[in-house]
């Protein structure tokens, strides 16, 4: 499952001088390092107390080691290659092999200490979002401490003083750091097992990026017109899907460090916010919603019992945030007349293709992209073309799955007579196109 990238070099560990005495240089943990992308099976706890693990969409926890009382993990920032899809591969930022970093999974009460080593070409820090720790550990810097310049190892300590979901990021250069997907996020688990507890709990994070085709990089100083919308720098169909076995209670905890907001909806469930970045909702306050709109900076997690069997989407709702890359640029073209268009295209660009004026379905249309370019609607269900992209995947509930086990169910097998099906309708009228208008408006 990992391989180890080594203790750190005895040259790199003289400098550590950052360490500043408390912790012996020798004694920095090994750092884990992770090169696969789909999901990784729960790390359940070998010391300290225990907790029913997470799994991350696209993702891993980072292993820890107990020091006497303290927790210690190890953060590397480093450069990453990112596949968002099969076909596209992405120079980001990240930590221990991947971007977004590893899952850190604690108990509450924890003492932890986590060091960060910078392998970046310029400083960072790591900022601890949403966590109540003294501010010298708060991983601003120039404000609670100085950058971590590249080569050189950090450590950050506190306890951990409530349990659940936040996030960590650079607070160092941060618009190019996080652009470049530097992120990950971190489970607190509660010292009590019996609070709230869920049979599956998912973890993942949101960001998008601007990667224009054919290119392999972000640019980093995209504000507003993002083609990629990713769950953990994972775009459909490259997002796994979440088996679910009928009627375990699950958790879905979902971060924001994109630049706008992400109504989640899930399909055939209705489900309650649980908790958020600032803690547990009391359930007083909780309402059933099947679409839940998380801010940017934000976390929000809900808590639903899978009580529907079946294949159901799970999906950002701003419908642009299903695609991949595309031009935004693309003229509303549904109604016109197919043979008008041709023929005034026809005059500016002879061998053109017009296309547009019934729709857009694309499933069967295979247009040539640029390399390292995705379409913009993919994917392929047991029907036929799914036509998504971006953030979009499936929840798959399935009567028969094992405690731990997260692999692909594969598609579902629907009970006879359920699906939605043709008729044959007597008279086929032909597809209606917007008539003339018959009378005039009065202006
Ligand atoms: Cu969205």
């Amino acid at each position: 499952m990992f391989s180890r990238r080594g203790f750190l070099g005895t040259a790199a560990l003289v400098g550590a001088s950052a360490v500043q005495g408390r912790v012996q240089a020798a004694s920095i943990p090994e750092a884990a390092h992770m090169d696969k992308v789909v999901m990784q099976p729960p790390l359940h706890p070998v010391s300290g107390p225990d907790y029913r693990p997470v799994v991350t969409l696209n993702g891993w926890s980072l292993p820890f080691r107990m020091n006497g009382d303290w927790k210690e993990f190890h953060l590397v920032a480093e450069p990453v290659v990112r596949e968002f899809a099969e076909g596209m591969k992405v120079n980001l930022w990240g930590y221990n092999g991947q971007s977004p970093g590893p899952t850190i999974e604690a108990v509450e009460g924890d003492k932890v200490r986590i060091f960060v080593t910078n392998r970046l070409p310029e400083y960072t820090t790591v900022h601890w979002h949403g966590m109540i720790i003294p501010s010298g550990m708060d991983g601003v810097g120039g404000l609670t401490q100085p950058h971590i310049q590249p080569g050189k190892t950090f450590v950050y300590e506190f306890e951990m003083r409530k349990s659940g979901t936040f996030m960590y990021h650079p607070h160092s250069d941060e618009m190019v750091q996080m652009a470049m997907g530097m992120m990950g996020m971190v489970v607190v688990h509660p010292r009590d097992p019996n609070f709230r507890p869920v049979d599956r709990d998912f973890v993942f994070v949101m960001s998008t990026y601007r990667v224009d085709p054919g290119t392999y990089l972000p640019l980093v100083n995209e504000m507003t017109d993002f083609n990629m919308w990713t769950w953990n720098a994972r775009v459909f169909p490259g997002i796994d899907p979440l088996p679910v076995r009928l009627g375990d209670k699950v958790r879905v905890r979902i971060g924001n460090l994109s630049m706008t907001n992400h109504p989640i909806h899930l399909h055939g469930h209705a489900f309650a916010v649980t908790c958020t970045d600032g803690g547990w909702v009391p359930e007083s306050a909780q309402y059933p919603e099947t679409t839940t709109d998380v801010p940017v900076g934000a976390v929000r997690v809900f808590d639903v019992l899978a009580d529907n069997p079946g294949d159901w989407a799970f999906h950002c709702h701003k419908s642009h945030h299903t695609m991949n890359a595309m031009g935004h640029d693309v003229r509303n073209l549904i109604g016109v007349s197919r043979k008008d268009l041709a023929k005034a295209v026809g005059k500016l660009a002879p061998d053109s293709m017009a296309m547009g004026s019934t729709g857009m379905a694309m499933g069967n249309m295979e247009m040539p992209a640029p390399d390292n370019t995705l379409p913009m609607m993919t994917g392929t269900g047991q029907f036929g073309p799914i036509e998504m992209g971006g953030m979009f995947t499936v929840m798959k509930i399935r009567e028969d799955l094992a405690r731990d086990d997260y692999r692909d169910p594969g598609p579902y097998k629907f009970p006879q007579g359920t699906v939605a099906y043709e008729v044959e309708a007597p008279d086929a009228a032909p597809v209606r196109q917007p008539g003339k208008p018959t009378h005039k408006m009065k202006m």
